[in-house]
């Protein structure tokens, strides 16, 4: 069995997490996850502070194992959110995208452990001194909005660099990922490719047929010109970003307008064409629906029979 110094203090059986991918991760997911000894953890990016309690109370009628809800900085709700998690006396908070040390005092007299998730030393170390439960390292292999670094060399940076628990993101979607991640120095992993295609995600079949589809070059990432690099299926909308981005004719305004409700038109609309479907790199590896239980359990095993089977590589 492969556990780690999070699952007693989390009250989860397994070190994983679900990412809380924006309009994906929801009550269905989340509760899944964690039913199945996962931490599940809902998306708050895409809701305003009532809707964001309605899918805490839904959640809370599809479990009563802990489950996390991660903030979306650079959400125009996040203010909010932020309240709300808080008044909710959610266990566990996540970051992303940004630096949550406004909201840390207030989450931690709530009694909430906070696990920023950082892309780089500097901001793990930050998050450290401010009184972080852990930090999930994640690295740029991952989908959606992503910093700079791999996750093989960013993992063992930060957890040379602090002393709070590191989960490690980006390129993990099976035991292999995860026996890797805990020889960097991880005690968990985060992931989100492989729960797309959970039973109990809710995203339109068109985006999980994609998924399914994927090979290892099938992700771009764009929106660097703008500051705010995101990875996603290559496709028309892609494609015609690409194009506009390195044209400097282009306002960044123009640019910016591109991308306005394309994360909907993805998850909900399985729109081919014009939606933004932010996948990681590891989508190639991922080629089977499965419910959230049986992705828990299969990577888990496989970590553990890996890491069992590690001294045959020593003599
Ligand atoms: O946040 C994520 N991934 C996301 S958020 C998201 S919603 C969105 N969709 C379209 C465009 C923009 C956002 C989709 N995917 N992952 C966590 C993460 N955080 N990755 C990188 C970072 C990060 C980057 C810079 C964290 C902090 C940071 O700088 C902090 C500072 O010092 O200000």
């Amino acid at each position: 069995m492969i556990e780690s110094r999070i699952c007693a203090d989390l009250g989860i059986k397994y070190p994983v997490f679900q990412g809380g991918m924006a309009w994906v991760a929801d009550a269905s997911l989340a509760s899944a996850v964690s039913n199945a000894g996962g931490l599940g953890i809902i998306a708050g990016m895409n809701m305003n502070g009532e809707q964001l309690r309605a899918e805490i109370k839904r959640t809370r009628e599809l479990t009563d194992k802990p489950f996390g809800v991660n903030v979306m900085l650079m959400s125009p709700y996040a203010a909010e959110v932020a309240t709300v998690v808080a008044e909710e006396k959610i266990p566990v908070i996540t970051t992303g995208a940004g630096n949550p040390g406004i909201y840390m005092k207030s989450w931690l007299s709530a009694g909430i452990k906070v696990i920023p998730v950082v892309a780089s030393v500097a901001l793990a170390r930050m998050m450290e001194r401010r009184g972080a439960y852990a930090v999930v390292a994640e690295g740029g292999e991952s989908g959606g909005h992503i910093g700079e670094l791999s996750t093989m060399a960013l993992v063992p940076q930060v957890a040379s660099a602090v002393n709070i628990p590191v989960i490690a993101a980006g390129g993990i979607a099976d035991g292999r990922g995860m026996a890797a991640a805990f020889m960097l120095g991880a005690c968990g992993v985060q992931m989100g490719t492989r729960f797309l295609v959970a039973r109990e995600c809710t995203i339109h079949e068109n985006f999980k047929q994609l998924v399914l589809k994927a090979g290892d070059r099938d992700t771009v990432v764009t929106g660097r010109r703008l500051g705010h690099p995101v990875r996603a299926l290559r496709n028309a909308l892609t494609n015609e970003f690409k194009a506009k981005e390195a044209d400097s004719s282009v306002s960044d305004e123009e640019l910016s307008e591109i991308g306005r409700g394309a994360l909907y038109r993805a998850v909900r609309e399985g729109d081919l064409e014009r939606g933004s479907f932010l996948c990681g790199e590891i989508a190639g590896l991922v080629n089977r629906e499965q419910s959230a239980a049986e992705i828990v359990t299969e990577v888990c095993g496989e970590a553990e029979k890996l890491l069992m089977n590690a001294p045959s590589f020593v003599r």
